[in-house]
This record gives C-alpha cells, structure tokens and sequence, in this order.
C-alpha cells in the first residue's frame, strides 16, 4: 500500500518509523511518503492560514497550497500506482464519519491512501469539494474530542490500517478476535489476560486457566467478555443479535441480570436495584 501525507508538521509523524508501521516501512509493506504543506505556498511567508470569511475565531487553511499539493501528490503517486490512478483522500476532522474497525477494513483494501491533516480550524471547504470531483473522499473522526490538529489521528488511523495488511502482523499477533472485527466476537470487548507467574503479590491467575479444559476456558473468556462489555459498554448490547448467544451464553448473560427483552427485541441489563 501507499500512503501520501500532506502536513505542516512532518515531524509529528516521526512515529511512523517504529514499531509495526516503521517495521512495515522498512519491508517494503508499507510505502509513506511524507509532504510539507509549505512546499506548496509561493509567498515569502509560506502563508497557510488566513482569516475565516463570516468572521469568528481562529484561521482556516487556504485553498492554493493543499489544491496545489494534492495535484502533485496525485500526479507523482500515479507514475507508481498506474496511468489515472488516484487515491482515496482520508481527511481527519472533529465533523467526520467515526473512524470505526470497519472503515479501517476498507481502508486497509486500498492500493493508495492520501491524509490531508489540517491545523487551526480546519481547511477550506472548496478544497474538499473539489477533491471529491476527482477521488473518493472519507471525512472521518477518530472520537468526540478535539485535537489541536489532524497529525495524531493520522497515526491512529495508520496504525489500524497497517496492522491489516496482508503479512503485517505475525501469526502470534493475529486481529481475527479484534473486539469489533466482523465474526464471532463483533460488539463485545474482551476479557482479562495472563500470563506467568500463576501467583504474583499474592493475586492468582484464575483457576480455570490452568485446568487445560479448553472448552471451560472459551466458556470462561465468553462470559468474562460479556462482564466486561455490560460494565464498559453497555451500548454495545443494542447490537447483540439474539441468535449469536447460545444456551452457555444466555446462562451466562442471566447470571450478569443481562436478559433477552422480547417486547424490545434487544438485551436488556437489570434495572439497578435501590439500595438500602
Ligand atoms: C482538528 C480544531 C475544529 C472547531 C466545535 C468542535 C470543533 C479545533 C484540524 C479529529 C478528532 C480532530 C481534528 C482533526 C483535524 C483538525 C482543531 C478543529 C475546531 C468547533 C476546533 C484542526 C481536529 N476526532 N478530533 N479532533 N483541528 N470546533
């Protein structure tokens, strides 16, 4: 895969040189190519901002440098791509589509992705529009916070993106259980893990663990799995489809007050009890 980033703070993306990305990079997985948005100015200043129209606070990037920049990024990324070739365009903004497991998914099945981070507050809208005339363009949102600026979840979605890849990870660091990847365990958060010694500062690993009953020990991690998605993310029991639990789950769910709500057609937790 390739990856174009247009930034004002190339250095911020430094990460992207250790661990799994770096190593990635280092094999030839992963092909990052890293641009300074003021290359692309022509003024002495190499201005990048100026004032919003409408008035209001802070300064909104201007349209000609990242016009400029994604016109070279695309022509030079083409010559290796192919003729016509294009990227899809991922623009980290606060008003994005959440940035979910998913869209990593699709992300991660792309030949080539361009990051447009931004700073202040934001770029200038014709820039999007007109960039969407030409490429697939994903606005997205790595949570409901706001950073100072679009570098950071950069790396976040980088990260997710090339730990997908075909021969990123090892073996030993399989995603097929991710918590929210497609399949068996989609929409719930996994339990505690361990490992030697079996006693450390007086606390044991639980028992089960250690008893080789593996069955026992899938039952055990299913319903540690359903605890902590109940205490976590209880919004996550929305999505729970009746027809994925079986009789050991619906056991185990009961005895966490997690009970099929028929009228409803959704898992329902216990309304809490009053205490005395
Ligand atoms: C970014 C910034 C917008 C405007 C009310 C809430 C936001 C500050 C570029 C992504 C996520 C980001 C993110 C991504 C890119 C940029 C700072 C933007 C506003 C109005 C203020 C500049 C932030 N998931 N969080 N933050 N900023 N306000």
């Amino acid at each position: 895969m390739r990856i174009d980033v247009v930034t004002i703070f190339p250095e911020y993306l430094e990460p992207l040189n250790v661990s799994l990305v770096g190593k990635a990079r280092a094999r030839g997985q992963l092909d990052i190519h890293l641009h300074h948005l003021r290359d692309w100015t022509t003024d002495v200043h190499r201005t990048v901002d100026d004032t919003p129209y409408g008035g209001g606070p802070g300064m909104v990037m201007k349209p000609e440098p990242w016009g400029a920049a994604l016109d070279s990024v695309v022509e030079r990324g083409a010559e290796e791509i192919g003729e016509g070739a294009v990227p899809t365009l991922v623009v980290p903004t606060p008003s994005g589509r959440p940035f979910t497991q998913a869209l990593a998914e699709q992300l991660a099945a792309e030949p080539w992705l361009a990051f447009a981070p931004a700073r202040y507050e934001g770029i200038d809208r014709r820039v999007i529009e007109e960039a969407a005339d030409r490429m697939p363009v994903v606005e997205a949102s790595i949570g409901d916070y706001v950073l100072a600026g679009g570098e950071v979840a950069v790396l976040v979605m980088v990260e997710a993106v090339a730990r997908l890849l075909p021969g990123v990870l090892g073996n030993a660091e399989s995603h097929r259980d991710d918590s929210f990847a497609p399949g068996a365990m989609a929409d719930l958060l996994e339990g505690p893990v361990y490992t030697k010694p079996a006693e450390w500062r007086g606390r044991a690993v639980p028992e089960v663990l250690l008893s080789g009953n593996h069955g026992l020990i899938a039952r055990w991690r299913r319903a540690e799995a359903f605890r902590r998605t109940l205490e976590m993310r209880p919004d996550l029991l929305d999505r729970w489809q009746r027809d994925a639990f079986d009789k050991h789950d619906r056991k185990a769910l009961d005895a966490l007050g997690v009970t099929w709500d028929e009228a409803g057609g959704r898992f329902r937790p216990d309304a809490p009890g009053v205490e005395e």
